[in-house]
């Protein structure tokens, strides 16, 4: 292997002309990245004129970005490689022919996480065309994140198949994950460390040529196509974990009426030589498109790759899978932290008020997939409850009407729940909310430890605070 691939990719030279398929968080500032430089002559985007995406096929083509929410440099990125003609977008696979490489950036969420069933369809119909069109000598790198042994097992077959030829012999295969998150897209692809790793040397080789011209304090970490799956799920999977670990102590400190924040500066605060202590912070919940599966494509990694192998304690659950039940049950401890301040206030969920602030999964930005307060929104709405939802940055969602005036949401409001850190909740003030809310004690629940509980409490409303059993049970002022 790799002598015959060697000689392909001599006879054909260095990387000249790039395909990115899938316009999203990953495919448009990777493409734009590419097309920027110099010795790249041309990329094209390959998009699905699909009625919820194909809007993204103009809208690039006239140099905008079709993301929303605040990205650096992209736009002014895009225009500039649309202007120069080095950046296009289409709907038209066939043009995959010619190109020298491909990278594929498609979701790879799970239909159904209990039993570890990913939903593929939309990477398979990818990695499908990338076959049908490809020439000999392409480079293929699959971006998304996947579960272990994708790249060297199905992908590799779907292309085969499709192209009728050999990975490794005539075309180069590799894994290159992506590590960005939104609000920073381009200078992550630009500053993060790039794991690459390709089925064979050269295909790690081809990989690297590729991505070093995007990377300025980053460096390629070159290894095997499995280690570089593994590295990526098991990277999101300890995230994930750590802050299951610190949601677990909020959940602890809460009953043992103390608080929790203390406990973290403590725990912070032993640094010595090779001693650090990653705490992270307690909170409503883990949202976002990552965290929220990644756990489960290594889970699935290790029982299809590993399973003979995997030396494991009897009857015991993966700690990764536990930690995403902690994760998941913060925006439920969320409903019962509610549940008991409304109490307090003498009212039951039925007819009552409920205004949630914060509809995104991550703080001062638009992004909303898998956010922890539709959880809480449904339970809400379950118990009869009156919800209305706030969000300065999150326009629209399914099903969801959004508010960007707070006091529209405020207004007659008996609990007020904090979802997402935004900057504007950091300066709500309890004297001006008094002047809205349903009184007397109105409650406000804190999920992202923003306000001044003494401020509120000063006010006669009943706090609660995940991690705050400093504060929980208050007396409540007149
Ligand atoms: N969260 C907490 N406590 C924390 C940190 C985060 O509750 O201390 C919550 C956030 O509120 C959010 C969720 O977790 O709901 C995810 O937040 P995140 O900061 O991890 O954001 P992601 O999911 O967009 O980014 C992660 C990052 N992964 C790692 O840092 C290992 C990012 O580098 C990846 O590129 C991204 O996943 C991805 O695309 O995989």
């Amino acid at each position: 292997m790799g002598d015959k691939l060697r000689e392909i990719l001599k006879s054909k030279g260095s990387i000249r002309k790039i395909g990115v398929i899938g316009m999203g968080y990953v495919g448009i500032p990777s493409a734009a990245l590419f097309a920027d430089v110099p010795r790249y002559e041309r990329v094209y985007g390959f998009q699905r004129d699909s009625p919820t995406s194909g809007h993204k096929i103009d809208m690039l083509n006239r140099g905008e970005s079709p993301l929303k929410g605040e990205e650096p440099g992209l736009e002014e990125l895009l225009s500039k490689v649309v202007a120069m003609g080095k950046f296009h977008c289409t709907p038209d696979f066939s043009k995959i022919g010619g190109l020298d490489a491909v990278t594929i950036a498609i979701q790879t969420p799970f239909r159904d996480p209990k039993d570890l069933v990913p939903d593929f369809g939309p990477m398979e119909e990818g990695l499908r065309k990338t076959g049908r069109y490809m020439d000999e000598g392409t480079l293929v790198v699959l971006e998304s994140t996947i579960t272990p042994g994708t790249t060297k097992g199905w992908a590799r077959e779907i292309l085969e198949g499709e192209s009728g030829m050999v990975a490794g012999d005539d075309f180069a295969l590799a894994h290159a994950p992506e590590r960005v998150m939104v609000g920073r897209l381009i200078r992550n692809i630009r500053e993060h460390d790039r794991i690459i790793g390709g089925i064979d040397e050269e295909s790690t080789k081809r990989a690297v040529e590729l991505y070093s011209p995007l990377l300025t304090s980053g460096k390629i970490i070159p290894m095997t196509a499995t280690a570089a799956e593994v590295t990526k799920t098991a990277e999101n999977t300890f995230r994930d974990l750590q802050i299951a670990a610190v949601n677990e102590l909020a959940l602890y400190c809460e009953a043992m009426g103390v608080n929790v924040y203390d406990v973290r500066q403590g725990i912070a605060s032993l640094k010595e030589e090779g001693v650090t202590r990653a705490i992270l912070w307690p909170g409503a919940g883990v949202g976002g498109h990552c965290l929220t599966k990644d756990t489960y494509h290594l889970e699935r990694g290790v029982k299809t790759l590993g399973r003979d192998n995997l030396d494991y304690p009897e009857g015991r659950e993966s700690l990764y899978t536990l930690a995403r039940g902690i994760n998941d049950f913060m925006p439920r401890h969320m409903a019962n932290l509610t549940r008991s301040a409304l109490a307090r206030a003498g009212k039951g969920f039925k007819g009552t008020k409920i205004a949630i602030l914060g509809w995104a999964f991550l703080a001062n930005s638009d992004d909303a997939r898998n956010t922890p307060s539709e959880v809480f929104r449904d339970m809400m709405l379950a118990e009869g409850a009156d919800v209305a939802v706030h969000d300065p940055y999150v326009e629209e969602y399914p099903g969801v009407d959004i508010k960007q005036e707070l006091d529209a949401v405020l207004d007659g409001a008996d609990a007020v729940v904090i979802f997402t850190a935004h900057h504007q909740y950091q300066s709500l003030d309890a004297g001006e909310l008094s002047g809205t809310v349903s009184k007397p004690h109105p409650v406000i629940v804190d999920g992202r430890n923003v306000i001044d509980p003494d401020r509120f409490i000063e006010d006669g409303w009943i706090y609660k605070g995940i991690g705050r059993g400093d504060r929980n049970d208050h007396l409540i002022k007149k």
